[in-house]
Protein backbone atom coordinates (compact mmCIF):
# COMPACT_ATOMS: atom_id res chain seq x y z
CA UNK A 1 0.00 0.00 0.00
CA UNK A 2 1.27 3.11 -1.50
CA UNK A 3 0.91 6.38 1.32
CA UNK A 4 -1.41 9.28 0.15
CA UNK A 5 -0.94 12.55 2.19
CA UNK A 6 -4.65 12.51 2.91
CA UNK A 7 -4.13 8.99 4.96
CA UNK A 8 -2.45 11.29 7.19
CA UNK A 9 -5.14 13.39 7.95
CA UNK A 10 -5.84 11.82 11.70
CA UNK A 11 -3.85 9.95 12.74
CA UNK A 12 -4.79 7.45 15.41
CA UNK A 13 -2.04 6.08 17.96
CA UNK A 14 -3.27 3.48 20.06
CA UNK A 15 -2.71 3.64 23.84
CA UNK A 16 -4.26 1.03 26.78
CA UNK A 17 -4.77 3.30 29.53
CA UNK A 18 -8.14 3.99 28.61
CA UNK A 19 -9.08 0.08 27.87
CA UNK A 20 -11.72 -1.93 30.31
CA UNK A 21 -14.93 -0.63 29.68
CA UNK A 22 -13.84 -0.90 26.02
CA UNK A 23 -11.27 -2.75 24.37
CA UNK A 24 -8.71 -1.72 22.47
CA UNK A 25 -10.83 -3.03 18.86
CA UNK A 26 -14.27 -1.20 20.29
CA UNK A 27 -12.01 1.93 20.92
CA UNK A 28 -9.85 1.78 17.07
CA UNK A 29 -13.20 1.10 15.08
CA UNK A 30 -14.88 3.76 17.32
CA UNK A 31 -11.78 5.57 16.17
CA UNK A 32 -11.92 4.50 12.41
CA UNK A 33 -16.30 5.33 12.37
CA UNK A 34 -15.45 8.73 13.27
CA UNK A 35 -13.19 9.01 10.54
CA UNK A 36 -8.72 8.29 11.37
CA UNK A 37 -7.66 7.76 8.57
CA UNK A 38 -4.45 5.82 9.61
CA UNK A 39 -4.16 3.61 13.07
CA UNK A 40 -0.57 3.14 14.79
CA UNK A 41 -0.56 0.23 16.98
CA UNK A 42 1.95 1.39 19.86
CA UNK A 43 2.45 -1.22 22.12
CA UNK A 44 5.32 -0.98 24.92
CA UNK A 45 4.46 -3.65 26.74
CA UNK A 46 2.79 -6.66 24.80
CA UNK A 47 4.70 -10.49 24.65
CA UNK A 48 5.39 -10.66 20.56
CA UNK A 49 2.79 -13.33 20.30
CA UNK A 50 -0.03 -11.21 22.04
CA UNK A 51 1.58 -8.38 19.85
CA UNK A 52 0.89 -10.89 16.52
CA UNK A 53 -2.89 -11.83 17.22
CA UNK A 54 -3.57 -8.57 18.25
CA UNK A 55 -2.11 -6.66 14.93
CA UNK A 56 -3.58 -9.55 12.52
CA UNK A 57 -7.36 -8.58 14.22
CA UNK A 58 -6.37 -5.03 13.82
CA UNK A 59 -5.21 -5.47 10.18
CA UNK A 60 -8.58 -6.55 9.27
CA UNK A 61 -10.47 -3.86 10.89
CA UNK A 62 -8.25 -1.56 9.24
CA UNK A 63 -8.86 -3.28 5.82
CA UNK A 64 -12.67 -3.01 6.28
CA UNK A 65 -12.33 0.96 6.78
CA UNK A 66 -9.48 1.13 4.09
CA UNK A 67 -6.97 2.92 6.29
CA UNK A 68 -3.50 1.88 6.67
CA UNK A 69 -2.36 0.04 9.51
CA UNK A 70 1.62 1.10 10.80
CA UNK A 71 3.32 -0.87 13.87
CA UNK A 72 5.05 1.32 16.10
CA UNK A 73 9.26 -0.01 16.48
CA UNK A 74 8.62 -3.78 15.47
CA UNK A 75 9.47 -4.72 12.12
CA UNK A 76 8.80 -8.15 12.48
CA UNK A 77 5.41 -8.24 13.74
CA UNK A 78 4.82 -6.06 11.00
CA UNK A 79 5.62 -8.56 8.65
CA UNK A 80 4.50 -11.45 9.96
CA UNK A 81 0.83 -9.34 10.82
CA UNK A 82 1.25 -8.20 7.26
CA UNK A 83 0.57 -4.73 8.24
CA UNK A 84 1.62 -1.57 5.47
CA UNK A 85 3.87 0.04 7.79
CA UNK A 86 6.48 0.78 10.65
CA UNK A 87 7.56 3.45 12.61
CA UNK A 88 10.47 4.53 14.14
CA UNK A 89 12.17 6.86 16.49
CA UNK A 90 15.39 8.17 16.59
CA UNK A 91 16.94 5.67 19.14
CA UNK A 92 15.40 2.69 17.14
CA UNK A 93 15.83 1.14 13.89
CA UNK A 94 17.19 2.69 10.97
CA UNK A 95 14.79 2.96 7.30
CA UNK A 96 16.96 0.22 6.01
CA UNK A 97 17.26 -1.69 8.21
CA UNK A 98 13.03 -1.55 8.91
CA UNK A 99 12.55 -2.69 4.85
CA UNK A 100 15.25 -5.50 5.45
CA UNK A 101 13.26 -7.26 7.94
CA UNK A 102 9.80 -5.70 6.98
CA UNK A 103 9.82 -5.75 3.23
CA UNK A 104 10.91 -3.09 0.66
CA UNK A 105 7.32 -2.38 0.07
CA UNK A 106 6.53 -1.04 4.01
CA UNK A 107 5.49 2.28 4.78
CA UNK A 108 8.20 4.00 6.70
CA UNK A 109 7.44 6.32 9.42
CA UNK A 110 10.54 7.90 11.39
CA UNK A 111 9.97 10.55 14.18
CA UNK A 112 12.08 13.91 13.33
CA UNK A 113 12.78 16.87 16.02
CA UNK A 114 14.62 19.52 13.56
CA UNK A 115 15.67 20.33 10.00
CA UNK A 116 18.47 17.93 9.85
CA UNK A 117 17.18 14.88 11.42
CA UNK A 118 14.58 15.24 8.76
CA UNK A 119 16.38 15.41 5.80
CA UNK A 120 18.32 12.54 6.56
CA UNK A 121 15.35 10.49 7.43
CA UNK A 122 13.95 11.47 3.92
CA UNK A 123 17.26 10.91 2.56
CA UNK A 124 17.31 7.19 3.88
CA UNK A 125 14.30 6.35 2.76
CA UNK A 126 11.13 7.65 4.75
CA UNK A 127 8.10 7.47 3.68
CA UNK A 128 6.37 10.36 5.93
CA UNK A 129 7.83 12.33 9.39
CA UNK A 130 6.19 11.98 12.53
CA UNK A 131 7.12 15.99 14.41
CA UNK A 132 6.90 17.22 17.92
CA UNK A 133 5.83 17.31 20.42
CA UNK A 134 4.50 20.26 19.60
CA UNK A 135 2.33 20.93 22.85
CA UNK A 136 2.87 19.47 26.61
CA UNK A 137 1.86 15.86 26.98
CA UNK A 138 1.43 13.42 29.66
CA UNK A 139 1.45 10.17 27.21
CA UNK A 140 4.80 9.59 26.47
CA UNK A 141 7.95 11.51 29.01
CA UNK A 142 11.13 12.68 27.76
CA UNK A 143 9.94 14.82 24.79
CA UNK A 144 11.20 17.64 23.75
CA UNK A 145 9.06 20.79 22.80
CA UNK A 146 9.02 21.40 19.30
CA UNK A 147 7.91 25.23 17.79
CA UNK A 148 6.20 26.18 15.12
CA UNK A 149 9.22 27.86 13.02
CA UNK A 150 10.82 24.13 13.39
CA UNK A 151 7.23 22.41 12.39
CA UNK A 152 7.19 24.94 9.31
CA UNK A 153 11.35 24.11 8.94
CA UNK A 154 10.62 20.66 8.92
CA UNK A 155 7.60 20.64 6.39
CA UNK A 156 9.27 22.64 3.64
CA UNK A 157 12.71 20.73 3.96
CA UNK A 158 11.93 17.32 2.77
CA UNK A 159 9.06 16.47 -0.27
CA UNK A 160 7.34 13.41 2.13
CA UNK A 161 4.50 14.17 4.03
CA UNK A 162 4.53 15.32 8.08
CA UNK A 163 2.11 14.94 10.69
CA UNK A 164 2.63 16.57 13.45
CA UNK A 165 2.25 15.38 16.96
CA UNK A 166 2.02 15.68 20.97
CA UNK A 167 -0.08 17.29 23.16
CA UNK A 168 -2.43 17.63 20.11
CA UNK A 169 -6.14 18.53 20.70
CA UNK A 170 -9.38 20.20 19.35
CA UNK A 171 -8.72 23.63 21.19
CA UNK A 172 -5.34 23.58 19.90
CA UNK A 173 -5.00 21.85 16.66
CA UNK A 174 -6.14 25.20 14.56
CA UNK A 175 -2.94 27.10 15.83
CA UNK A 176 -1.08 24.58 13.41
CA UNK A 177 -2.42 25.96 10.42
CA UNK A 178 -0.11 27.13 7.54
CA UNK A 179 2.47 24.81 8.83
CA UNK A 180 2.33 22.56 6.27
CA UNK A 181 1.57 19.29 7.92
CA UNK A 182 -0.54 16.45 6.30
CA UNK A 183 -2.30 15.57 9.47
CA UNK A 184 -2.27 15.24 12.92
CA UNK A 185 -1.09 12.33 15.02
CA UNK A 186 -3.08 12.14 18.36
CA UNK A 187 -3.34 9.75 21.21
CA UNK A 188 -5.03 10.69 24.57
CA UNK A 189 -7.38 13.51 22.45
CA UNK A 190 -8.88 10.21 20.91
CA UNK A 191 -8.49 6.78 23.13
CA UNK A 192 -8.97 9.06 26.33
CA UNK A 193 -11.86 10.87 24.81
CA UNK A 194 -15.41 10.00 26.47
CA UNK A 195 -16.88 9.72 23.27
CA UNK A 196 -13.98 8.69 20.88
CA UNK A 197 -16.10 8.09 17.77
CA UNK A 198 -17.27 11.97 18.05
CA UNK A 199 -13.98 13.37 19.28
CA UNK A 200 -12.45 11.89 15.99
CA UNK A 201 -14.78 13.34 13.60
CA UNK A 202 -14.55 16.86 15.34
CA UNK A 203 -10.92 16.57 14.76
CA UNK A 204 -11.32 14.87 11.35
CA UNK A 205 -13.07 18.77 10.30
CA UNK A 206 -10.77 20.53 12.20
CA UNK A 207 -7.59 18.85 10.87
CA UNK A 208 -8.90 19.68 7.08
CA UNK A 209 -8.97 23.41 8.34
CA UNK A 210 -5.25 22.70 9.41
CA UNK A 211 -4.33 21.07 5.94
CA UNK A 212 -6.31 22.86 3.67
CA UNK A 213 -6.40 26.69 4.93
CA UNK A 214 -9.03 27.54 2.50
CA UNK A 215 -11.89 25.06 4.19
CA UNK A 216 -15.03 26.43 5.11
CA UNK A 217 -16.85 23.88 7.02
CA UNK A 218 -18.90 23.35 10.18
CA UNK A 219 -16.52 21.28 13.38
CA UNK A 220 -19.23 19.19 14.53
N1 LIG B 1 5.64 10.99 20.38
C1 LIG B 1 5.86 12.28 20.61
S1 LIG B 1 4.71 12.94 21.64
C2 LIG B 1 3.89 11.46 21.76
C3 LIG B 1 4.54 10.51 21.01
C4 LIG B 1 4.15 9.09 20.88
C5 LIG B 1 2.67 11.27 22.58
C6 LIG B 1 1.49 11.93 21.99
O1 LIG B 1 0.35 11.67 22.80
P1 LIG B 1 -0.79 12.72 23.03
O2 LIG B 1 -1.67 12.07 24.07
O3 LIG B 1 -1.51 12.90 21.74
O4 LIG B 1 -0.17 13.97 23.57
MG1 LIG C 1 10.07 3.94 18.98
Amino acid sequence: MKLDRKQLLLYAVTDRTWTGRQSLYEQVELALRGGATCVQLREKELAPEAFLAEAKGMLLLCRHYGVPLIINDNPQIARLAGADGVHVGQGDLSVREVRRIAGEHMIVGVSAHHVAEARAAWRDGADYLGAGAMFSTSTKTGTTHLDLKTLKDICRCVPIPVVAIGGIQADNILSLAGSGIAGAAVVSAVFGAEDIEAACRRLTALARQVTEPDRKEAVP
